[in-house]
């Protein structure tokens, strides 16, 4: 399966070297804000990621913000049925669902804002980088709107459900290290967010594919499960990744002392 980069016009999508690509939201004039287009595109590209040999993925958003969550505009012009903005949700779902059950590591590099769906389109990636820009909101209650691209799920993961509810009724808004000691994010850097991303990226990459789908499809599917259910599911998905012949290569070097060392960073 491959990718056709020229379908795409609301995000940029460009292939790095080993594996790693690279998806933009390219909205900036609108601050990257998710109309219906973009969202298909989104489901498109990561539909079909996971079946083209991709190893790792960056996600930007171009300009000085990430992302300005559901288009306003066109939701307003539009003025859609209650059934209309359900299966608008639906289709965000289906892209988010995408994103974080669908097993190859997603790196999001975050700057400016990141409100509302853009918060809900960050919290899909495995691993946020944010920079000294970056700020977390959910406005949907200043707005008259409620959250539906996931944020009741992941948000609420992210920072607990006292906290998500509070960003929603008050319009609070978290950056700079609070934002990562809450969980938002997991790096926050003084540089470029992007650098930061793809150097992550190129790092998860240099894993096998097989325990990269693992790491970011299981680890999800099991917190939808019992204790019961996950541990069981933990020795299956074990016992298919811990046995892959592309791992004996790595064993070996263990044993015979060649590979590295797990070593404190001081
Ligand atoms: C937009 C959007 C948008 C900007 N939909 N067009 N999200 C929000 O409530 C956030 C709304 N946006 C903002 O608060 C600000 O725009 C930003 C903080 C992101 C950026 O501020 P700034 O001063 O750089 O830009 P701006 O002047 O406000 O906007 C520049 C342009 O982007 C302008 O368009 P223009 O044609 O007049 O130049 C804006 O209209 C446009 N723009 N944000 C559409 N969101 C599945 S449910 C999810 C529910 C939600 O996501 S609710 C949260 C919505």
């Amino acid at each position: 399966m491959q990718i056709d980069i020229t379908r795409y016009k609301n995000l940029a999508v460009e292939a790095h070297d080993e594996g790693v690509w690279v998806v933009t939201l390219n909205r900036s004039t609108k601050r990257n804000a998710l109309d219906a287009d973009t969202i298909e595109e989104l489901v498109d590209f990561f539909s079909t990621a996971p079946r083209a040999g991709v190893r790792a993925i960056v996600l930007a958003g171009s300009g000085d913000h990430f992302c300005a969550g559901l288009d306003l505009i066109e939701h307003h012009q539009a003025d859609r049925s209650p059934a209309d903005f359900m299966h608008i949700c639906l289709r965000w779902h289906e892209a988010f669902n995408k994103m974080e059950y669908g097993g190859v590591p997603i790196i999001a590099a975050l700057q400016g804002a990141v409100v509302g769906g853009g918060l809900e389109l960050a919290s899909a990636a495995h691993i946020r980088v944010m920079d000294k820009t970056t700020y977390f909101a959910l406005p949907e209650g200043q707005r008259g709107l409620f959250t539906g691209g996931g944020a009741t799920i992941r948000v609420t993961d992210l920072v607990g459900k006292a906290r998500m509810i509070d960003m929603m009724l008050t319009g609070r808004v978290y950056q700079g290290q609070e934002a990562v000691d809450l969980g938002l994010a997991q790096y926050i850097v003084e540089g470029s967010s992007f650098e930061k991303a793809l150097e992550l990226a190129h790092k998860a990459a240099q894993n096998l594919p097989l325990s990269n789908f693992a790491i970011c499809s299981a680890v999800s599917h099991m917190q939808n499960m019992s204790a019961l259910d996950a541990a069981y599911a933990e020795a299956v998905v074990a016992g298919v990744v811990n046995t892959q012949p592309e791992a004996r290569a790595r064993l070996a070097a263990f044993a015979d002392k060649s590979a590295a060392r797990v070593r404190a960073n001081y």
